[in-house]
Parts: C-alpha cells; sequence; structure tokens
C-alpha cells in the first residue's frame, strides 16, 4: 500500500452520501435495481421519481434478469448534486460464496465505469456492510486491496463516505493496521 498516493487521493468522511458534491455517488443497491432500504433508499428518495424511471429503463435494456453481484450499472444523478450514480450490488454475506471477490468486483468496476465516463471524483458508502451483514473490518481490508490496486490506473479522488463516526474511526484503524504491514 502506498501511502502517499492514499494520503492523496483516498478521503474516509463521516456523513450522508446523498449531500456529497462529486462526479459520481456508489450506490448499494440490490438486483432489481427499483431502489429499497438504507443508503439505496437515501439515494433514491434525494435524486426523485427519475432515478428509478432510468433504472428501469436500463433493466430493460441491459439487465432484464437484474443486476448480478460485483457488477454496476450508471445513471445520472438527477436532483442529486453528483452528476452520476453508478449503482452496484454487493454480496450478501452469509450466501455467497466467493464474496471477497464479489465486493472488490463493485469497487474495481465502479471505479473503471466512473474514469470511463471523465470523472475526477467519487464516493462510495460502506457496500454490503448493513442489510447484506459483511463484517465491517472484512470488507475495509477488501477495499483497501482494491484501492491499492486501482488507485494508480485512474486519475480519481476516492471518497470512502461513512454513515457513522464509529465507523470512519474503524475503517481508519483497519488503514492504519494495513499501513503497519507493509
Ligand atoms: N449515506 C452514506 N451511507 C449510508 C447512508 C447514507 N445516506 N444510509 C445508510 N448508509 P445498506 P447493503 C450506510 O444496508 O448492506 C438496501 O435495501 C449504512 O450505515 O444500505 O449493501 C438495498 O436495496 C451501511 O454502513 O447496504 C439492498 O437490498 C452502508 O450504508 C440492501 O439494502 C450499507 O448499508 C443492500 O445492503
Amino acid at each position: 500500500m502506498d501511502k502517499d498516493l492514499f494520503a492523496r487521493r483516498v478521503s474516509v468522511i463521516t456523513g450522508d452520501i446523498t449531500r456529497l458534491e462529486v462526479d459520481a455517488i456508489v450506490n448499494a443497491a440490490n438486483h432489481s435495481l427499483m431502489g429499497g432500504g438504507g443508503v439505496d433508499g437515501a439515494i433514491h428518495r434525494a435524486a426523485g421519481p427519475e432515478l428509478k424511471q432510468a433504472c428501469q429503463r436500463l433493466r430493460d435494456s441491459d439487465w432484464p434478469d437484474g443486476l448480478p453481484d460485483g457488477e454496476v450499472a450508471l445513471t445520472d444523478g438527477f436532483k442529486l448534486p453528483a452528476r452520476y450514480v453508478i449503482h452496484t450490488v454487493g454480496p450478501v454475506y452469509a450466501k455467497t460464496k466467493d464474496k471477497s471477490h464479489l465486493l472488490a468486483n463493485c469497487y474495481r468496476n465502479a471505479l473503471a465505469l466512473a474514469a470511463e465516463h471523465d470523472c475526477r471524483s467519487i464516493a462510495f458508502p460502506a457496500i454490503s456492510t448493513g442489510v447484506y451483514g459483511y463484517p465491517f473490518d472484512e470488507a475495509a481490508r477488501v477495499v483497501l486491496d482494491v484501492l491499492a490496486e486501482a488507485l494508480p490506473r485512474h486519475e480519481l479522488d476516492v471518497i470512502l463516505c461513512f454513515f457513522g463516526e464509529k465507523d470512519a474511526e474503524a475503517f481508519k484503524a483497519v488503514m492504519r493496521k494495513a499501513e503497519g504491514e507493509t
């Protein structure tokens, strides 16, 4: 892990992701793309009904069977301050075999799609760590590994947006531990 690169390009913040003025925010969605609870519900509420209509169009055109785990799909942000929403589906921890690979794909594919759309900044929630039950520290290690691999490839500022101070502090603790190991 390149500490300087992380320090320059990654911010760990606490807050509501729907308020962030960034090029893209990532949504921890479900296969249907039709909205739900948690951060997904908050994003749909803040973006307004046009977001669901755009998701329905994506379902019709590209994902008739739903968005699979680890895949990504992009819509406009509509009423959000963010230009785009990148929807992804994290793995359900208790039900998924290859979960770390699929969680890594969520982050990896979202970063690549944001870069393809000329984004300079992207904000992530803690995908899968809510209703989908991924243990927080285990997920944090996956995120750090993906960022270490992807940051040198993409000119993107990455904001990791946690909903509570406790989660932000827990992430920083995992990050300090990982730094100590390299
Ligand atoms: N801003 C930032 N983070 C948030 C916000 C917010 N406004 N609201 C919640 N979080 P979850 P999952 C945090 O359950 O585990 C939905 O129903 C939350 O504290 O939203 O991937 C979908 O439709 C937690 O740390 O996502 C799916 O069915 C993190 O976001 C399912 O939940 C993720 O929690 C996806 O479950």
